[in-house]
């Protein structure tokens, strides 16, 4: 564990000596995110703040059953704050329509595991050996010396199993484990929450999956998966881009695909692109190229273009990796 006693403490005498707390993350917030900003919420709830959580996005519908939404602001109104955690977004303009919230607030917090953040809040607590913000805000809130309930732990532990993938993924460490189990020992609910998050799509969010599925071509033998979510596909079956999940991860499942990719039109000219590395291939390090980040097996960048001109521009783009 890398985390700077300093730091924890810094953080303590913030929280003590602020009023106003704004708790934020990244945009089109993934469970990872929500688990996080709710698990701070709980935390800081009983200390007699006001605190305001805004995230720019709908709460996917597999989270809704865990958070009272109208504790969410979805529009900013220029308030100042004393104090800000950003969690889970590696910089400002992932912090989407709240991002002017950061030059509002006195002083700022940043939690993340993202190894694209260049630390640019007050106190940066970046550790990108976390499987998750989750994992990591559970360090600092135990360091803090205060017990977590039960709701507070459920929420990190949604944020763990979501970004491990149900602890599949590599980034999932022994520590992961025994953070999980004490999570556990807190009462958290393993079975439910997996129904709840897994478990309970709607038929319409399947029937738009099948055909995002559908559309899955595959290049350089089979090395390189291309799928696209398409606002067509989003309105025949009455979705949201939000409700359609693991398109990317699904890719990744065929035996030969060492990158999989998912391109999503949330507009005409704007694409945005998730992408899923098996083994050896920093997808991190090629989306930067892009102006975007994340970390070497799951990262992702926008393009102003449309979902086609895309396509050809990943094709072409990992033609480098696996072109011969
Ligand atoms: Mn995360």
């Amino acid at each position: 564990m890398n985390l700077k006693m300093n730091d924890v403490k810094e953080i303590f005498n913030l929280i003590n000596s602020s009023e106003d707390i704004c708790i934020t993350g990244h945009k089109s917030p993934d469970g990872d995110c929500i688990g996080s900003v709710m698990a701070l919420y709980e935390f800081l709830k009983p200390l007699d703040k006001n605190v305001t959580v805004c995230i720019d996005g709908k709460i996917p519908f597999n989270y809704r059953p865990f958070v009272n939404e109208d504790v969410i602001s979805q529009e900013y109104d220029g308030k100042k704050f004393d104090l800000l955690f950003i969690l889970d977004c590696s910089d400002i303009d992932r912090l989407g329509k709240f991002k002017d919230v950061f030059n509002n607030s006195k002083k700022s917090v940043c939690i993340d595991h993202h190894k694209t953040n260049d630390s640019f809040a007050d106190i940066n607590v970046i550790d990108m050996s976390m499987s998750s913000t989750g994992e990591l805000l559970y360090d600092v809130l135990k360091t803090l010396g205060q017990k977590l309930t039960k709701k507070a732990a459920t929420y990190i532990y949604i944020a763990i199993l979501t970004d491990t993938g149900k602890f599949s993924y590599s980034n999932t460490s022994s520590q992961t484990h025994r953070k999980t189990a004490e999570l556990i020992d807190l009462g958290v609910e393993v079975a439910e929450i997996d129904n709840t998050v897994y478990n309970s799509k709607p038929s319409n969010v399947v029937k738009a999956y099948i055909e995002c599925i559908s559309s899955i071509e595959l290049y350089y033998d089979n090395k390189f998966g291309i799928a696209s979510i398409t606002q067509k596909i989003l309105e025949k079956n009455d979705a949201d881009m939000g409700d359609i999940d693991g398109v990317v991860e699904f890719i990744r499942e065929i035996k030969e695909v060492e990158v999989s990719c998912v391109l999503k039109e949330h507009e005409e000219n704007s694409t945005k692109v998730s992408l899923r590395s098996k083994n050896n291939i920093d997808v991190s390090a090629i989306s930067a190229r892009f102006g975007g980040g994340g970390h070497a097996k799951a990262a992702g960048f926008e393009v102003k273009d449309t979902v086609e001109n895309t396509k050809k521009l990943l094709i072409d783009t990992f033609k480098e990796y696996f072109g011969e």
